[in-house]
Formats: C-alpha cells, structure tokens, sequence
C-alpha cells in the first residue's frame, strides 16, 4: 500500500501533555506530529468550537433561516418565524435524543433480528449461549417459562422484545422491570414509551419548524424517546447480547496498546455490535488462517478490541484490549496494526487518512457504515466468516509485507472487567442467597455513601482520560461505589484502577467492604449499551428495599465527563427521566440562566425526575454529585453512619425479657 504523509495545518502550538494522560496515547502522538501525520486532536485544537452552535443558539430547521441568536442576550432576539431561544435550545437538543436513541434502537433491532434467525435456524454459527439468562428475561416481561422448550421461550421472548421498535399504543414491554413508583411518575406525566420508531417519529415532528413550540412539552417527548432508548433499544441489545453471547462474569484482562505483539498478525476490531467480533474470534482460530500466518513468518494471530465491542469482549472472552474512542487514530500510528474492522457507531473518519499514512487496510462491515477510502467487506449473519476470513487473509498480507517500522508503546494495565448486574447479586449475596441486600445494607450503615455510574466517551476538546480517573479516583476516595460503561471504563482499566487493590485508594467504608468481599472499588460494566446494567441495578437496589421506593430516592449520582456523542445526550436524557441526578463535562448546549436551562437543572427534579448538572472540572464534579447523594441519604433518613452495634449475651437477655 502506497504511505501519504498529510501536513497538520501550523495554526497553533501544541503542547502534547496537555492532549492526553494515556501515556501510550501520547507516545504515538508524538510520532504521529514527527510523521506529519494528523489526528482529532490536531484538528480539535485547529477547529474553534462555534460559540453560537455550542450554546445551541442557532436554527437552521427551516429556509427562513438559518437564525442565529445572542449567547449573550438571549432574550433580544428571535428567529424570522419567531422562535424563542428555549424553543430553540430545546428542539435542538430533541434531535439530539432523537438521533442517539435511533442509534441504540437500530443497533438493539438489529440484534434482536439475528436472535430471531439463530431461534430460527436460518444463522447457524451462533447458538443460545445463556439459556439461564433466556428464562430470566423472558420471566421478567410475563412470558411463561415453566415446563417449557427453549426454543418456544425464545420465539414469545423475540414477539414481546419486537413490540419495543414497533409498538404503536401501549407501553414497552421492559416497562415491566421499572420499580412502580418510577412508572406512576411517567405514568402521569404521559411519558411511558410506547415504541421507538412511533417516539423517534414524533420528537422528530415536533422538533419541526412550527410544530411544538413550547420548551416543557418539547421536554416531555425527549424523555419519553430517551426512555426507550434506555428501557428499551439499549436494554435488548444487552440482554440478548447476553442470552446469545453469554453474560459477563469478572475477567482478568490485559489493556492499553502494547497488547499489539510486533512478531504477531495484529487486527483490531472497533465499533459496537457484538457479531462481528465473535465471528472474528472464530476466524481467527481457524487452523488454515494459523497456518497462513505462520507461513508468512508472524508467531501467531493477536485479536485485539477497542471501544465499544472491545468492551463486550473482554467482558465475555478476556480478549486484550487496546484503547477508547480517542487512541483509534493514535494506534495506527504504531505501524503494527495488519488490519483494523469497524462496524458502526464512533468510526471516525479520519481513521482513512491515517490507515493510509501507516498502510493499514482499513475495512468497513456494516451496510449502515461505509466510508469513503475504506475496502468494504460487508458482513452477513447467515455468513460470517466470508467477511472475517477474508480480513484475517489481507492482515496476513499486509503482516507479511509491512514497510514502516514499528514502534509499540509499552504499556499494558491489568484490571477486572466484566461486572453484570446478574454478577454485582452473586457477588454480594452468595449463590444461594443472591441478592442486592448486602449493597443496600452498607449503604444504609454508611460504609457504602451512595453508587455512582461514571459512563460515557473521550473527547479531544479535554484532556484525554484525565477528567474520568480524577473524578472517579475523588469518588472512591469519598467512599461512593463507582460503576462504569463505555470509554469512560477503559480510561479507568488503563489506569490500573480496576482491580481489587485499587481498594487502597477508597475512604475507609468502601475499603472495608471491597476487601471483605475480594472486589474492586470500580466496577466495569461493559459496553455504552450496557448502560441498562446500571438502570436494573438502582431497580433492584429500590426491590431490595430500605433506600426509598423510586430510582428517585436512591442516593445514586451518574456522569458524562468527557461526553461527545449524541448517544451520550440521550443516555442522559434517560437516566434523568428515571430519577436519576446527571452531570456532563467538556460543554453543555443549553444557555445558562436561560428557561430550558432551568427546566433541565431544576424543575425537572422537582416534578419526580432526577436533574442534569454541568461542571468540567473533576474535583467539582464530584463534589455535585456527592452533595446530591448526602442529600438523598439525609431525605432517607440515613444520613449518620449507622455502624452495626455488637450486643452481648447480657444485652440479649434484657431483649429477651422485654
Ligand atoms: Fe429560523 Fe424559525 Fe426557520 Fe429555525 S425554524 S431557521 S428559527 S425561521
Ligand atoms: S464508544 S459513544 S465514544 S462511550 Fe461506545 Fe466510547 Fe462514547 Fe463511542
């Protein structure tokens, strides 16, 4: 392959450090500015954030327009049709729940149709992996399982998850598993979803020129779509992920780029859906695959994931991982990528130009994403290894006549990854007695202060990972059991902080019950998808009882600190919607001080719902998020530790006789 070398425009001087705390990140960043080669973020700091498209203060939903509004006197202007700045805002931000919810509703469809024809027989290269987990869900939503086949179980199970894409009245089957007092909340706001392509639909309508015009009932509807992206798309993508995959359990796993083996056929595979990972895995142990890459002199072939996927593999099959969404780039600059595949969702472009400058072929798999400079290789369920062989086969090739010189950075992390919610209840409760009761006991006693899910992406705009481990590392620290999803989760395995030592770091309640229990202060959950993990976990922790009857009462907190994608929003958006106390970093595109503004950091709370909340900064993130947890505890009249009293024999007697 022909190597281009690309000019980084010199507009500003860069201090690397300041790019990035992932040292291996750093390292390629390096070589990459040496090369000439540039990155997102080179062009992060040569692309000024719009002022006015940060603060969401324009519209271009019709041709009237584009109409851009004052930041900084909101309030003085209006669009040609008359649109107010909360108007504005608002419907702006509804597209973003509209499109992030459509993300993880296709993503979840699509695997809900591949559970139907492995049910059916049409896919045969996977099978049930978790029949245990079948039975569970399909219970949880009503369907008989007693005495019954697997496969009749599965066939009801695909007709009910159907309803949750296409259901036009009614409400979405998993609203089933949401604790009663949420659902009477939703219930009588009108927000229980129906389905997700009636709820998209209509956000999409009524964030139109001139249809809904009114802040707080544009707000309803992005709830109520954030909802069955949450309740609904995401939570079937993880659940027959689970049943079809296997659900995760703790894995010790390696992670950061020196996972890359120079003597080695290294292919990465980045995106987010499962299948094309787990048909990569089979690729890649294919004997005549080994064979071929032994004769073209590499040792063996080295799977490595990154993002997303990554995440769901090495929960599932401890496969090495190698980086978040902001190291995709950098990792090419290594040279010892034979093959990169990606499938959909957080692929950046600029993954083209620089597969190109370092001779990685670079492949696109999935209909939905093609990229312009990328070989597509489309996958098919019914057969995937045409697709996967086909790329281990080029990774050789390129292993075989790779010109650039090689340079891996040495870093690798060890951490525990892989934490279900199915395995968080093992875990506390034992395998007879499984149940959230110890978590909500030491949240009670005050060893535990309260659960924080620290989820969500990198973005070039802060430095890299730094955001996530400082306000995680000030969480733990407090005593506030940390889980996690997404970029965030691999920013904190890459740290070192994913394993049972790391309970050192923890106030002294947290340390107490981590050692106890053998587990780490910072609990990885998976994927962005996975995110649903968290929202059934503060659903048993309210089933448990004694910490309240919503996800409202519950002295949880959750944040986005380096937030980038539109998922992100409607992640976001839904955790709010559950009760849930919500803070993002790097931006927030809503105008301070503005109506919307304080229907989203306010109001909402007040009418039953959690809040959103902004801070960049770590340190204050934490402190919002554990000022908002003491004063759940304190509402739960739980506020003072309450340390479990020892009594004697004597004491027992005086009980006795009472
Ligand atoms: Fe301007 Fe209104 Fe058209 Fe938006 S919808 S571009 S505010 S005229
Ligand atoms: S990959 S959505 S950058 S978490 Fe799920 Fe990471 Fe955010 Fe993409």
């Amino acid at each position: 392959m022909e190597e281009k070398k690309i000019v980084i425009r010199k507009e500003k001087e860069i201090n690397l450090k300041d790019l990035t705390s992932c040292e291996a990140t750093l390292q390629m960043l390096k070589r990459a500015k040496k090369d000439g080669v540039e990155t997102q973020f080179d062009r992060a700091v040569n692309m000024r954030a719009c002022p006015i498209g940060a603060d969401s203060a324009c519209c271009k939903h019709c041709a009237m327009g584009p109409c851009r509004l004052n930041s900084k006197d909101p309030y003085g202007k209006v669009g040609v049709c008359g649109a107010t700045i909360d108007t504005i805002m608002s419907r702006n931000f509804a597209r973003m729940v509209a499109a992030g919810t459509a993300c993880h509703n296709d993503h979840g469809m699509a695997m809900l149709e591949v559970f139907r024809d492995v049910v059916n027989g049409e896919i045969k290269d996977y099978k049930i992996a978790d029949t245990g987990k079948l039975e569970t869900v399909a219970a949880s939503i009503g369907i008989e399982t007693e005495g019954r086949s697997t496969h009749d179980i599965a066939i009801d199970l695909y007709h009910e998850l159907k309803k949750t894409y296409t259901q036009v009245e009614g409400e979405i089957p998993f609203a089933k598993r949401v604790p009663e007092k949420t659902l009477e909340t939703w219930r009588k706001h009108g927000i229980v979803p129906r389905g997700a392509m009636r709820e998209i639909m209509e956000l999409m309508n009524r964030s139109h020129m001139g249809v809904d015009q009114d802040y707080k009932n544009i707000t309803k509807q992005c709830s109520r779509t954030a909802l069955v992206d949450g309740w609904g798309g995401s939570m079937v993508a993880t659940e027959i992920g689970d049943i079809l995959f296997g659900t995760p359990s703790p894995v010790s796993i390696e992670i950061n780029m020196g996972v890359l083996k120079e003597d080695q056929v290294n292919i990465i595979v980045h995106g987010h859906e499962p299948n094309l990972f787990e048909s990569m895995i089979s690729s890649v142990n294919e004997p005549s695959l080994i064979q071929a890459a032994r004769e073209a002199g590499a040792k063996d072939i080295n799977l490595v994931g990154m993002c997303c996927s990554g995440l769901e593999m090495f929960s599932r099959h401890g496969t090495p991982h190698a980086g978040n969404f902001s190291s995709t780039e950098p990792i090419l600059v290594t040279g010892a990528v034979d093959a990169m595949a990606v499938d959909i969702q957080c692929i950046q472009q600029g993954l083209v130009k620089v597969a190109e400058c370092y001779g990685t072929p670079l492949f696109t798999t999935n209909p939905r994403c093609h990229i312009e400079g990328a070989t597509h290789i489309e996958f098919h369920e019914r057969d995937p290894k045409t697709c996967t062989d086909e790329i281990v086969i080029k990774a050789i090739s390129r292993f075989k006549n790779r010109k650039i010189p090689i340079e891996i950075p040495q870093y690798v992390s060890r951490g525990v990854q892989g934490f279900s919610h199915e395995y968080i209840n093992y875990m506390l409760g034992g395998t007879f007695r499984g149940s959230y009761t110890p978590l909500n006991d030491n949240i009670i006693n005050g060893r535990i202060r309260g659960v924080a899910g620290v989820v969500g992406c990198t973005n070039p705009r802060v430095k890299q990972d730094w955001v996530h481990v400082e306000l995680v590392k000030e969480l733990i620290k407090n005593d506030v059991l940390v889980i996690q999803t997404g970029c965030s989760q691999i920013a904190l395995a890459k740290a070192g902080l994913t394993t049972p030592e790391a309970a050192h770091l923890a106030g002294p309640g947290l340390r107490e019950v981590c050692e106890t229990v053998g587990m780490p202060p910072i609990l990885g959950l998976g994927a962005c998808v996975d995110n649903t993990r968290i929202l059934i976990a503060c659903s048993e922790m309210v089933r448990t009882g004694g910490l309240g009857e919503s996800i409202a009462d519950l002295p949880v907190a959750g944040a986005a600190p380096e937030w980038m994608s539109e998922k992100a929003i409607a992640i976001g958006q839904y955790f709010v919607a559950s009760g849930v106390f919500t803070v993002f970093g790097v931006t927030f595109p809503i105008i301070e001080g503005t109506k919307f503004h304080k229907h989203l950091f306010e109001e909402l709370e007040e009418l039953g719902f959690g809040k959103w909340g902004f801070t960049p900064d770590p340190y204050e993130m934490a402190q919002l998020m554990i000022a908002h947890i003491d004063k759940k505890r304190r509402a739960l009249g739980i506020d003072r530790a309450q340390d479990r009293v020892l009594i004697d024999m004597a004491d027992r007697q005086k009980l006795d006789a009472a």
